[in-house]
């Protein structure tokens, strides 16, 4: 008798404490691959998480569109289908102009510069997100977006009349300006569309072409670093304020440090794919300086029509990054 309840006592005390109470689960929704420097961040994010909330809250990651399409994140999570999302901002801007501030041509030149401009947007996101029951965790950079094409670029009059590749209202509006035909391409779909004559040029960045294996199809990439798009990953309100306060600020933690470590990352990754492109026999150069010019005068005219549908917004970004400008 005395010896089975000793057994019992130590049953229980072995125990572990998740068994007790059933933790929360957040379905994480991604649009990029498994192996994109994204989804690495995303999954080493969510380990720290789940281990700082030993059993109260489990995040799983659902990458590659396998949950949600990237395209309906947003919704997803803001409808309550799912608790948390990654999505690009720029994807945004049809209800949240002051998402694309990223991706204004020519405004960003460096990763220090990103992190001005993020500083200063993010109050803003915080605002527009929390009017729609979100709460914004973490935001990383894409590298800086590059010019692919199947012949090297001459003249800004190359693009008419061709296939441009786009995932964006900027992307779109940037062929649009370049009088070339706007193809919306996923980016997990990328190598396939080249392969099959879809789209002759793409607005994207190195790591992307990497990972795309576009060498196959498309020998050209033009270093013009025209903006450095961010994703960021978010959560339902309602989610996120059920948890204690203890867990709130574990997961607050740990997207802070998910952002410093992907900031780093996609620095690193930036380099490291011009040189795969290279490697892999592509012709990395500038565009001529004609050509440069003409971009950036593009660049202009997009950066007048997004001041005029953000409105005063746009200010309080553009304004003080210009101020603060070390140029
Ligand atoms: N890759 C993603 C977004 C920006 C980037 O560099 C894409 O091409 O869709």
């Amino acid at each position: 008798m005395h010896r089975r309840s000793i057994v019992l006592c130590g049953a229980a005390l072995a125990l572990p404490v998740r068994a007790q109470a059933p933790g929360a689960v957040w379905r994480l929704a991604s649009g990029y691959r498994a192996e994109s420097f994204h989804t690495e961040n995303l999954r080493a994010f969510a380990q720290a998480v789940n281990s700082a909330a030993a059993g109260a809250l489990r995040i799983d990651v659902h990458p590659d569109n396998r949950l949600e399409p990237l395209a309906r994140i947003f919704t997803a999570v803001r409808e309550g289908r799912i608790e948390a999302g990654e999505t690009i901002m720029t994807s945004l801007t049809g209800e949240l102009p002051i998402a694309g501030a990223d991706a204004v041509p020519f405004v960003v030149a460096s990763y220090a510069d990103a992190q001005r401009l993020w500083a200063l947007q993010r109050p803003l996101i915080e605002r527009q997100f929390a009017a729609r029951g979100l709460v914004p965790l973490y935001a990383v950079p894409w590298p800086p977006q590059g010019l692919y094409s199947r012949r090297p670029v001459t003249d800004a009059t190359d693009f008419r009349g061709t296939r441009m590749r786009t995932y964006n209202p900027t992307t779109v509006r940037i062929a649009e300006l370049l009088g070339a035909e706007p193809v919306d391409v996923p980016m997990v779909q990328v190598g396939e569309a080249l392969r099959s004559g879809r789209i002759d040029s793409m607005i994207t960045s190195a790591v992307t072409g990497v990972e795309s294996a576009v060498w196959e199809h498309i020998g050209h990439y033009h270093e013009i670093n025209a903006w450095f798009p961010k994703n960021i990953v978010f959560v339902r309100r309602q989610a996120f304020e059920a948890l204690d306060t203890r867990l709130q600020a574990a997961v607050r933690t740990a997207a802070a440090e998910a952002e410093a470590r992907g900031w780093r990352l996609s620095e690193a990754v930036a380099s490291t794919s011009t040189q795969t492109l290279r490697d892999k026999g592509m012709t990395v150069s500038r565009v001529p300086a004609r050509v440069d010019t003409a971009l950036k005068r593009l660049g202009e005219k997009f950066s007048r029509e997004w001041v005029r549908s953000v409105g005063h917004e746009a200010n309080e970004i553009f304004v003080p990054y210009y101020l603060q400008s070390p140029r």
